[in-house]
């Protein structure tokens, strides 16, 4: 059941509109990897570059002002979006990765000290691992994970076990983007909490597909990317607390990170742009600032709706090829994201076939090799929904890898 009008929606995408070959339309199932654009977005960057370029705190001129102005207003509508108290908690970096590279090098470096535990999961993605295990070698620090059931959920016992440890950072994906899972982030950061740990969520692919309250969450850290949630590439956020953040050292050093500068030191400038070092991405930031009214004009519930339809739909159908299996089908609470491999066929067979037939999905490890080596295999396929996906194309899915599983019978 589609709760908003799909195909109106369809028509603010120009990319979704076209045949990848003669009398083959494109159906995008790799929103996962990045979404699509809406016209009003790829318009209000191409409207800057026309109208208003220039840079932004530094000119006192009318294209500097406007430009600053609408730079600093996306910022606004960024905090109200994830229900942040201040827009100055709104540090723009250039995706998730950078986000929380800034608070592993930045706060980490800072506060912590040999032999702390930071507790992770199997299921992260490698940005939310690789720059623990750079900062665990430098720092000699302990990394434990909470193991992933064989439904797809994070073992809470194991989790109330590790809490009993003391940890100091408790960093975790808040939807998986292999299995689809929406994990408990309430409970985990509450718990943490408890614990007296510092917390750090990955909302990568949870920020572009349902509500997400930084206050309901009680986290201290948030980490997301425009590009996830219509928005262009190269910018991204982390919100994170104001007295955490006004304790950290900046992470880059340059132009418009700073109050004063002398010969040998320097004294940092105030939230946020204590963090943003360097000319930054204003037209991407603008751009953003548009990707935000365009998701709230839709609704994020009904998008949510949308796509929990389609992935329960999409999970149905596909038991109808027996030798098709899902990863983490039993979780509970699953967002628009399902990986599978068929028995004998290479992810990146399959992949290329389906591509034959217009549908974009993707095939490799996703960035999660450690999840990928948990389940015993080296890569996997993944259709992933967004609020312009249909039910007829997760039925041209089906209908298509039926097709896959007979070519190798
Ligand atoms: N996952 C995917 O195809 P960046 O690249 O910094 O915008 O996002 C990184 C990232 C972090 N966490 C999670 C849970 C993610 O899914 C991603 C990006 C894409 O699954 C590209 S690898």
């Amino acid at each position: 059941m589609t709760f908003f009008n799909v195909e109106k929606i369809r028509k603010e995408f120009p990319i979704l509109g076209q045949e990848v070959r003669s009398g083959v339309p494109l159906v995008y199932l790799d929103s996962t990897a990045t979404a699509q654009k809406p016209a009003v977005v790829i318009d209000a960057m191409d409207n800057y570059y026309r109208t208003t370029n220039a840079n932004i705190h530094r000119g006192v001129h009318y294209l500097a002002e406007k430009a600053t102005s609408e730079y600093e207003a996306a910022r606004l509508k960024i905090a109200n979006f994830i229900n942040a108290n201040k827009p100055r908690e709104i540090i723009y970096t250039r995706n998730t990765t950078e986000s929380i590279n800034l608070v592993a090098q930045s706060w980490g470096r800072s506060f912590l000290k040999q032999g702390d535990l930071i507790i992770l999961t199997e299921m992260e993605h490698h940005s939310n691992l690789v720059p623990w295990h750079m900062l665990a070698q430098e720092k000699d620090l302990r990394l434990e994970f909470i193991p992933v059931t064989e439904d797809g959920e994070l073992d809470q016992v194991v989790y109330d076990r590790l809490l009993d440890e003391g940890p100091k950072l408790v960093a975790f994906s808040h939807m998986s983007n292999v299995l689809g899972t929406i994990n408990p982030a309430q409970e985990i950061v509450r718990k943490a909490k408890l614990a007296g740990a510092v917390t750090l969520i990955d909302g990568a692919q949870s920020v572009p597909h349902f509500d997400v309250s930084v206050k309901e969450l009680g986290v201290d850290f948030l980490a997301f990317s425009a590009h996830k949630m219509v928005g262009p590439t190269g910018i991204g956020v982390l919100w994170g607390r104001e007295e955490l953040l006004n304790a950290m050292p900046p992470f880059l050093g340059g132009g418009d990170m700073i109050k004063k500068v002398l010969l040998r030191s320097f004294i940092p400038n105030e939230l946020p742009y204590k963090f943003e070092a360097g000319t930054p991405a204003i037209a991407e930031a603008i751009g953003f600032g548009a990707a935000i009214d365009f998701l709230n004009s839709v609704g994020m519930d009904n998008i949510a709706t949308h796509e929990h339809a389609l992935v329960q739909s999409a999970l149905i159908k596909l038991k109808t090829i027996p030798s098709l299996q899902v990863l983490g089908e039993n979780a509970v609470n699953r967002g628009g994201v399902v990986s599978f491999t068929l028995a004998g066929i290479h992810p990146h067979d399959v992949a290329q076939i389906l591509d034959q037939y217009g549908i974009a999905i993707r095939a490799g490890h996703h960035c999660a090799m450690p999840l990928h080596d948990k389940y015993g295999i080296p890569a996997s396929s993944r259709a992933s929904f967004y609020l312009y996906n249909t039910e007829a194309e997760v039925d041209h899915l089906v209908e298509t890898l039926h097709k896959v599983t007979e070519m190798f019978a």
